[in-house]
């Protein structure tokens, strides 16, 4: 492995981390992702008030990916115990809120403890919050503030269900992010044809895993145009070769979910492909598909 590097403010094992949302409830399943090879590894979505997320069915396997409607369940505030064990350890805690003022709250909370802070201002199923912020430039940008003024390198994960991507990555730059976080889901939804009814409990949801994985390229790609900070791709990462074609597109470092579900020890398994002797220089190909 090339060693620690550096992205936006976090310093991380390699380039490689685990996304929001997966193994990330427990301090034990965040340590074991580690352990498995990660470079740095993103909690699930912690917010202002505890919080049961939707009534299930809230996933469905589907050609080439997942589609989610979890409606962010989090325990709050009492996530703070599952981070005592992982002092020292590259740990982003992902965020969200419904104001600027619960981002601050909730950043607060985890500001001299985490690594870094990811704002999720993208999850695309969840009333008041993620993407209803996410898609509004000036909310964007105040959101980021909020949290970049308490000082804490600050991530902020956008959503692919904008039209112009660039737009909110500019916003999230002027709000003092440090880098910013390409994709969440994708907006999504299947029918029952047997049952006649939506076969998520919440109907709609977010569709993630390969099937996504040409739309977080396209996003990066617009991003690094747009943006003079880093950008981590996120969205359908499952090999070697998805990492360097990100990263050839713009990304400094790659977000994996859906793929560790089927095999939690995908990151070595990547990283020996990435690292192997005629490997990866990412100083050389990261942005190199723009000249
Ligand atoms: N993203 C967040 O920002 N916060 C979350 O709490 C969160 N929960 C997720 C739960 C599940 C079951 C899945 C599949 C995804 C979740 N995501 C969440 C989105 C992922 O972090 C990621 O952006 C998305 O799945 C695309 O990456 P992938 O194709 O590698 O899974």
């Amino acid at each position: 492995y090339p060693g620690p590097i550096e992205v936006g403010g976090v310093r991380l094992r390699n380039h490689l981390l685990l996304a929001a949302g997966v193994l990330g409830t427990t301090g034990a399943s965040l340590a074991r992702i580690l352990a498995n090879g990660a470079g740095g590894v993103v909690t699930k979505s912690i917010g202002p008030s505890p919080k049961e997320g939707h009534p299930g069915p809230c996933l469905v396997v589907v050609d080439g990916g997942i589609i989610n409607a979890m409606g962010l369940p989090n325990p709050s505030a009492a996530f703070k115990g599952e981070l005592a064990s992982l002092a020292g350890e590259p740990v982003i805690v992902s965020i969200f809120g419904g104001t600027p003022e619960e981002f601050r709250t909730v950043a607060g909370w985890f500001a001299g403890t985490a690594s870094g802070l990811e704002l999720n201002l993208s999850c695309p199923h969840a009333e008041g919050y993620g993407a209803a912020i996410g898609s509004d430039p000036a909310l964007v940008e105040e959101c980021t503030r909020a949290v970049a003024s308490l000082g804490v390198p600050t991530w902020v994960k956008l959503t692919p269900n904008v039209a112009d991507i660039a737009e909110i990555g500019a916003a999230a730059e002027r709000g003092g992010a440090d880098a910013i976080v390409a994709v969440n889901t994708v907006k999504a939804m299947r029918i029952s044809t047997a049952l006649r009814r939506p076969v998520l409990g919440n109907r709609f949801g977010g569709l993630s895993g390969k099937a996504i994985f040409p739309v977080a390229v396209r996003c990066v790609y617009d991003l690094y145009e747009a943006c003079s900070i880093p950008i981590v791709g996120c969205g359908g990462v499952s090999t070697a070769d998805n990492v360097v074609e990100m990263m050839m597109a713009g990304a400094s470092a790659v977000e994996i979910g859906s793929a560790v579900i089927d095999e939690i020890g995908i990151f070595a398994a990547i990283a020996d492909d990435l690292y192997s002797s005629d490997g990866v220089d990412a100083g050389e190909i990261v942005g190199c598909a723009h000249a």
